[in-house]
């Protein structure tokens, strides 16, 4: 279908895109109705570049929700997808896999957690993060079945299932999916006070608090610097697990491997996704010790495809690749150049440009009723992709592969993207 669409001129084809028109008319009709995109149908990826169906190229700023960390179609990574593929793709977990035990041994000597439960999307991880506290709040610290309790933040994102829309105070998250799940407290994120009363209050029934680093869907809210490690000395007071969700900030994406290093603590659970699959599948984990994994027992947790030889093959070389192109050191590095550059951008729609190694953004405010939505249609047009978030943040996460030649280059296009909206 898609190769069908270079025999004519790219330029004569952007110009009408005819079958960008064709393609979004069959989702409108087909598909469900749950997502907003920005109109462009993406066809191919290499590294930082996505093409349009069109033949048009464009810098990919989202990185599909940071999961493309290593980069599109990274040739290491899907040679061992490929490579696997021709062995074995999938076994469950009612047979050993020998991919999987060499997963579970490379993850725990690179995180330096005793044990790793994989799952498939974050979502999925997040629920079994909090099972695994509530299950260790009942067992280990004799909290009753019944009224074992998960602190959790105002603007938080951990995922769509129903548990986990119950922590969320978004009502386009959870309005009108009938009864939520019991056992949460809700406090404000970044105030440590607040944590310390639920604490005094609750803790005897609190088995964990959980929190993301950096809150993305927020807006790439970045906390004070010492908030997580505060949050965390809190918890171990009061004898409660602090649960990481990583599944964004993870795998080197804010210029270190766990975005919980830049306040130097190693949270009690870990709950990874996105850039784990390496942008080819959906792979995710919960990583913890033995006193806390080992109380979940054969058959009282799992899934079908969770650990499966695909996963764990790619999940190995997307973990290789990280280190091997130093991922980390350069999402900080070029973090740093990009919010120095965007802070000089002088344009009435900026208020803040804030983040952390390569997930950043821009707060805006609405000019002449041309607000974000507009400012990244104009990128996108202009050459570049980014999406907003509640209105008015747009959010700037490339993969972290991006050489500082191509992010001036797209820094560029941000800057004359703003300027031409001023006009
Ligand atoms: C959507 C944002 C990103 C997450 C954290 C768990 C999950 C996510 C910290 C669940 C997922 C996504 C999902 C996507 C939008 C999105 C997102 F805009 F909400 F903030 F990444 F930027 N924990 N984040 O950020 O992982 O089950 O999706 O694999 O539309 O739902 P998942």
């Amino acid at each position: 279908m898609a190769t069908k669409t270079t025999t004519k001129p790219a330029a004569k084809k952007a110009a009408t895109r005819t079958e960008s028109k064709r393609l979004m008319a069959m989702e409108e009709r087909y598909g469900a109705h749950n997502y907003h995109p920005l109109p462009v149908v993406l066809h191919k990826g290499k590294g930082i570049y996505v093409w349009d169906v069109e033949g048009k190229k464009y810098f990919d700023f989202l990185s599909s929700y940071s999961a493309v960390n290593q980069g599109h179609c990274h040739p290491r990574i899907v040679k061992a997808l490929k490579d696997q593929a021709d062995v074995l793709c999938l076994t469950s977990r009612a047979f050993y896999n020998d991919a999987f035990c060499e997963y579970e041994k490379y993850i725990h000597e690179y995180f330096g957690y005793d044990k790793v439960l994989p799952m498939n999307t974050g979502a999925e991880a997040v629920e079994t993060s909090l099972k695994l506290a509530r299950r260790w709040g009942v067992v280990k610290k004799g909290i009753p079945n019944d009224k074992v309790k998960i602190i959790c933040c105002e603007g938080n994102f951990h995922g769509r299932t129903v548990t986990v829309i119950t922590m969320s105070n978004d009502p386009s998250s959870y309005a009108d999916y009938g009864p939520l799940t019991p056992g949460f407290i809700r406090i404000p994120y970044n105030d440590t006070k607040a944590l310390e009363e639920a604490l005094n209050k609750h803790g005897k029934e609190v088995a964990a608090f959980i929190a993301e680093p950096i809150q993305g869907e927020a807006g790439v809210f970045v906390p004070d610097d010492g908030y997580l490690k505060k949050c965390f000395d809190l918890c171990h007071k009061h004898n409660v697990l602090f649960i990481a969700d990583e599944v964004q900030t993870g795998i080197a994406r804010t210029g270190k491997m766990l975005c919980s290093e830049h306040d130097g603590i190693r949270p009690d659970i870990v709950v990874l996704g996105k850039a784990l699959g390496g942008g080819v599948l959906p792979v995710s984990a919960c990583l913890a010790d033995d006193d806390i994994m080992l109380n979940v027992k054969p058959g009282e947790h799992g899934s079908t495809f969770g650990g499966f030889p695909l996963a764990a093959r790619v999940a190995v070389e997307a973990l290789k690749v990280v280190k091997r192109e130093k991922l980390v050191e350069k999402a900080e590095k070029m973090g740093k150049i990009f919010r120095e550059e965007i802070k000089k951008i002088d344009s009435p729609f900026i208020v803040e440009v804030r983040g952390r190694g390569l997930l950043n953004a821009i707060v805006t405010k609405p000019i002449k009723g041309k607000t974000a939505w507009d400012i990244c249609v104009k990128m996108m047009e202009n050459g570049l992709l980014a999406k907003p978030t509640h209105d008015d943040i747009i959010r700037f996460a490339p993969p972290l592969c991006i050489k500082e030649a191509e992010l001036m280059k797209a820094i560029d296009i941000i800057k004359n993207t703003f300027e031409q909206m001023s006009k």
